[in-house]
């Protein structure tokens, strides 16, 4: 379980979603954070890509981070020189290995291989200590026998790890498309044939279930796993780094591993320069993830958050909150009146309720700011004497809804 590894690729894959391209002094900004957090691996970026990524990547290898720093190559003597001279200490390249990807490149499986088992030969010839990922891609469409010959021989030519990908998002937890079969099955072919390499997964959200194939794949036996802030990348993306981390820590034992307080920080720094707004349903990043909206739900929160909440938000450097809208009973506005009051009071908490629902009604929420200017508006009998003096207070309220 310890031996568990994170790698991130906001900077590569990432920066295949459409449009995302970070200004170099971003892309080292992003992998501060990432080291911060203790992402074990950086996949800084695909250096023949542009000279900016090329330059980026050497000077985020040379930062010193915690962090080992990657690069991605394609099966190119050329591209891995490229890599090299960055200076990183992890290497991936991929080939695929797919009957119909190879018939279009008109090439033969064997061909193939003899490709990828010469250059990972040529890359740890000329980097001895580089640590050296082979993925098949689309290794879960690919004929199984095909990704195993191709895995064995990269492994025997100085491969560390085989990374399983899930290129298409094609795979269902469950049943006999799960990536726990997959893994189970490679690590067990490999091993018949005396190959013991690490076994990482890379898992594409086309079908909304990448954290969940990750999961699995941990679970089979995958030592690293594959993420993205806001699980950008190509199509739909890559499992969500923060979602990913989150069940990790609160349900896999993995609570002090990576300093996920940080992780809201990373997420605005991504999101702005990405262009592309967290959404606020995103689970633990999302500005509703921890918040209670009706009122049923924000009363017996507020008496226990356990009754409406099973990650502790806390854990990922977030508080819970209470949304006012036509949803919310007097519960909500008590507690709300509470924040900015100090007390709150019956018949205020009344009156504030109707104009909370009104507006609630035109599809928003209020805020304490907001909340504020209502009460002040609210014109109350005694309102010479200090607000609440002699009036009932809203302890224990039960809730409308
Ligand atoms: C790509 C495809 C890839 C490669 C993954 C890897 C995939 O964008 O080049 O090299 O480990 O999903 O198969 O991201
Ligand atoms: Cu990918």
């Amino acid at each position: 379980m310890n031996s568990l590894r994170i790698l991130d690729t906001t900077l590569r894959e990432g920066e295949q979603t459409p449009s995302v391209c970070f200004p170099g002094h971003v892309r080292t900004a992003i992998a501060d954070e990432l080291d911060r957090i203790g992402i074990d691996i950086i996949e800084a970026g695909h250096p023949v890509v542009t000279q900016e990524i090329r330059s980026s990547v050497s000077s985020i290898a040379q930062r010193g981070l915690n962090a080992t720093i990657g690069a991605h190559a394609r099966s190119l003597e050329t591209d891995v020189d490229l890599a090299l001279e960055c200076g990183v200490g992890f290497l991936g390249v991929f080939y695929c290995v797919s009957d119909w990807r190879l018939n279009h490149l008109d090439r033969s499986l064997s061909s193939a291989i003899d490709r990828i088992a010469w250059v990972i030969d040529y890359a740890k010839n000329r980097r001895p200590n580089l640590v050296l990922r082979y993925t098949p891609e689309d290794t879960v469409r690919s004929p199984f026998s095909n990704a195993v010959s191709a895995a064995e021989a990269a492994v025997q030519a100085g491969a560390d790890i085989i990374s399983v990908a899930d290129t298409t998002g094609h795979m269902i937890p469950g049943g006999e498309r799960s990536m726990y079969d997959m893994v189970s099955r490679l690590r067990e072919a490999l091993s018949q044939r005396g190959c013991e390499p690490e076994i990482a997964v890379h898992c594409h959200n086309d079908r909304g279930l990448a954290v969940a194939n990750a999961l699995d794949g941990i679970r089979a036996g995958a030592s690293i796993v594959d993420v993205t802030v806001l699980g950008l990348g190509e199509r739909a993306g890559l499992t969500d780094l923060a979602s990913l981390l989150a069940v990790l820590a609160a349900d896999f034992g993995y609570g002090e591993r990576w300093q996920l307080a940080q992780l809201p920080k990373l997420y605005r720094l991504v999101s702005r320069y990405a262009g592309i707004p967290i959404p606020a349903n995103q689970p633990v990043t999302g500005s509703n993830a921890f918040s209670h909206c009706a009122g049923v739900h924000t009363q017996a929160a507020l008496a226990n958050p356990l009754h409406y909440q099973s990650l502790d938000p806390s854990l990922v450097g977030r508080s819970a909150e209470i949304a006012l809208d036509h949803m919310s009973g007097l519960a909500s506005v008590c507690h709300a009146l509470e924040s900015i009051e100090g007390r709150s009071d019956l018949e205020l908490a009344q009156q504030v309720l109707v104009e909370v629902k009104r507006i609630g009604q035109s599809g928003r929420t209020v805020d304490l700011d907001e909340l504020q200017l209502i009460v002040n508006s609210i014109e109350l009998p005694e309102q010479s004497a200090p607000r609440g003096l002699g009036r009932t207070e809203c302890a224990s309220v039960s809730s409308t809804r």
